[in-house]
């Protein structure tokens, strides 16, 4: 008798369509892992626009950056038959889960959410909206409408996924095991990028000069590696604490031709910054040139982008719907008859 196949583990994650481009730091760090993940897992990716709302926004802006995120994801890789790949305000289902996890949160629990603590500071908190209040609430229905059982994200994202587990638990002891409870599975810090221009901090799209975008044009890229910040020695080494700018060219390259960091920086030797930035220039530009291709590609035919896009909806919808029945079931809402 052949095994019984064993369901490959699901993973979710998301990115709010945000900024007018992705950036290397964005892929090396972190989307370069959901493409591999593909592969391995049974995996859902979404671009989180209804989170893109829980502050300011300009309309026109955020339809523009949910078609070019999506574009982008395309273009690093994810295939929409190898994976499932949305946008979360195709599947009504995460706020008709995420309200009646909101009916499940205590408000000092919402409250000690630190996202939320710095970004309504910085914003003025009389501005802060429920929202973003109860974005962490969205998120875990972002996660438990597809019952994931592992989430990659960054370490900024701990606490947020803490909540997720802790709603997901208590669900289950107030109704019955309905939910998932997911692990959360923080992405290696092995490509931590920072800032060409201030390598003390981390490459960021709110720092636009010193951060190489996928879809900066090859002479913009060349521009901003050439003048990136290295230090007033000569000796190229990997060395992330004194040597962060030198460290961060040498990381980029490492990452995207997978060669030791031995071999790499053995081949430096006897040679000057120049090179160093000008090899990472070309090795960068070389590898992002492609997905620019495949991007500009795609927002020429709209059309097939939408319709991959109701490709995607349509495919996280089938797990989505049996999610919310078990969970409106186990609430005690009333079913209609023939759903
Ligand atoms: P901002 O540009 O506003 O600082 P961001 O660049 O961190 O935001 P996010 O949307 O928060 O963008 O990040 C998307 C993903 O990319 C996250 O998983 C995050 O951990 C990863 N990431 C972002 N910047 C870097 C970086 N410099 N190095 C490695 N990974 C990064
Ligand atoms: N809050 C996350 C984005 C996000 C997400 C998710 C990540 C929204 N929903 C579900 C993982 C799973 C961020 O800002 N990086």
């Amino acid at each position: 008798m052949p095994a019984p196949a064993v369901r490959p583990a699901r993973v979710l994650s998301g990115i709010q369509p945000t900024a007018d481009s992705f950036h290397i730091g964005n892929h090396l760090g972190a989307l370069r892992e959901w493409v591999r993940m593909q592969d391995t897992h049974d995996a859902y990716y979404v671009v989180v626009d209804q989170h893109a709302i829980t502050v300011d926004h300009d309309p026109a802006l955020l339809r523009q950056r949910t078609l070019v995120s999506f574009a982008q994801l395309l273009a690093i890789g994810l295939d929409p038959e190898r994976c499932t790949v949305f946008v979360q305000s195709h599947v009504p289902e995460h706020s008709q889960l995420a309200w009646v996890l909101e009916c499940q949160t205590g408000f000092g629990e919402a409250s000690r959410m630190t996202q939320f603590k710095d970004k309504s500071q910085k914003g003025g908190a009389d501005r802060s909206t429920v929202g973003l209040f109860t974005y962490p609430i969205l998120q875990a229905a972002d996660i438990l409408i597809y019952q994931a059982d592992a989430v990659p994200v960054g370490e900024d994202q701990r606490q947020h996924l803490e909540l997720t587990r802790d709603l997901a638990s208590r669900f289950n002891t107030n109704f019955g095991d309905t939910l998932t409870v997911p692990q959360a599975m923080f992405v290696k810090e092995t490509a931590k990028i920072v800032d060409l221009a201030d390598p003390t901090s981390k490459m960021s799209k709110s720092s636009p000069s010193g951060c190489a975008f996928l879809l900066d044009s090859d002479a913009v890229l060349a521009k901003k590696f050439k003048s990136a910040v290295t230090d007033s020695e000569r000796e190229i080494r990997f060395d992330p604490a004194e040597k962060p700018g030198v460290s961060n060219l040498l990381t980029m390259q490492q990452a995207i031709t997978g060669v030791t960091m031995e071999s790499l920086v053995a081949g430096y030797e006897g040679r000057g910054y120049g090179d160093l930035k000008a090899d990472t220039a070309e090795v960068v530009i070389s590898f992002i040139r492609p997905i620019r291709e495949r991007v500009v590609e795609l927002m020429e035919h709209p059309d097939e982008l939408r319709r991959l896009m109701g490709h995607g909806a349509a495919k996280a919808r089938e797990t989505a719907r049996h999610t919310l029945a078990a969970v409106y079931d186990a609430v005690g809402f009333v079913a209609i008859p023939g759903e």
